[in-house]
């Protein structure tokens, strides 16, 4: 990809695995003009490690190594360290392959050698062989809670991985981000870069987060081209709590209930060919709407889906 004989600079904002694929696709055509600014809300420690799904799914993706089936992990994992762990008695709810929990071992190594999250995660990416620079959306902590309600205060992974999602969503907070910035790179990236993508991504608990930190959506709103998919096709999402999260908040659960959701910094908003009579109704929230096939049953999809983002 080149605009007038300059590589055109991508950067993608990514959660989980709806982003993950997505980044594959544009990983594919870009090669290493692409950055990914990463949701860390989900992170939490458990086992003694810094776990951070979205920055391991994300990167796993990738390196072609992840468990495409279950969307998290490495594939053909084994999980020899969990089953051990369990039968010392150990809450082993929250399942890491042996492999996968190598990874969270040497972040957290690398972190009390002083490290920083964004050198960690950049050594771990590089050591993988992935060309795309993975940047966490923070260095500092943010963990995102769920309030329930009757009154609960859930940890992300409690609610997603222990309860299932099966709760009624009050809030959602995202602990830590009033004392948070924006990782070293990631407002200096929105601003150089040709164009940004908000990946389809659970529009709540994955892309909320990163707009939540100083400088961010500032750097959107003032940036002539950025492009969303919707992570809602026919009202659902296609994986995750997202509707569940949505209802919560009395926020409808439709691409254009998220369009709204974005409107202020998002100019081109993508509905799914499947989802048309959603494109006027996005199109109500101020921004261009564009129909695309936003399905990625593949990495061919994926591929396709990039190439019609990069070239809106
Ligand atoms: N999700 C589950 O539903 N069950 C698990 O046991 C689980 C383990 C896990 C381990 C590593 C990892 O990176 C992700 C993992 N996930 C698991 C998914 C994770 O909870 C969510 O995908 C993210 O937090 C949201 O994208």
């Amino acid at each position: 990809m080149a605009q007038n004989g300059r590589a055109v600079k991508v950067v993608a904002l990514a959660g989980g695995v709806g982003g993950a694929k997505l980044l594959v696709g544009l990983d594919a055509g870009l090669g290493g003009n692409l950055t990914a600014i990463v949701n860390t809300g989900d992170d939490d420690s458990l086992y003694g490690a810094r776990i951070c799904p979205d920055l391991d799914i994300v990167t796993y993706w990738l390196a072609g190594i992840a468990d495409e089936r279950r969307g998290w992990g490495i594939a053909e994992d084994s999980f020899s360290v969990m089953d051990s762990l369990g039968r010392l008695g150990s809450a082993t709810w929250f399942r890491l392959g042996d492999r996968d929990f190598a990874t969270c071992i040497h972040r957290t190594q690398r972190l009390s050698e002083g490290a920083t999250l964004s050198g960690a995660t950049d050594e771990i990416r590089r050591a993988l062989g992935v060309r795309t620079q993975v940047i966490p959306m923070s260095d500092d902590e943010v963990r995102t809670q769920i309030v329930t309600r009757d009154g609960e205060t859930l940890a992300f992974q409690e609610y997603f991985v222990r309860r299932r999602a099966d709760v009624d969503v009050a809030r959602v907070v995202f602990a830590g981000v009033e004392d948070a910035k924006p990782a070293p790179g990631v407002v200096d990236a929105i601003e150089a870069a040709d164009r940004v993508i908000v990946c389809p991504s659970n529009p709540v608990v994955s892309v909320a987060p990163i707009l939540a930190l100083p400088g961010v959506r500032g750097a959107l709103a003032a940036h002539p081209s950025v492009v969303a998919v919707t992570p809602i096709v026919r009202g659902a999402p296609l994986k995750g709590p997202a509707d569940r999260l949505l209802k919560g908040l009395g926020i409808e659960v439709s691409a254009s209930g998220v369009a709204r959701l974005y409107s202020g910094w998002c100019k081109t908003f993508v509905v799914d060919g499947s989802d048309a009579v959603e494109a006027e109704r996005a199109e109500g929230a101020g921004m261009r709407t564009v129909i695309l096939d936003t399905i990625m049953s593949d990495r061919d999809a994926s591929a396709r889906l990039a190439e019609s983002l990069l070239s809106l």
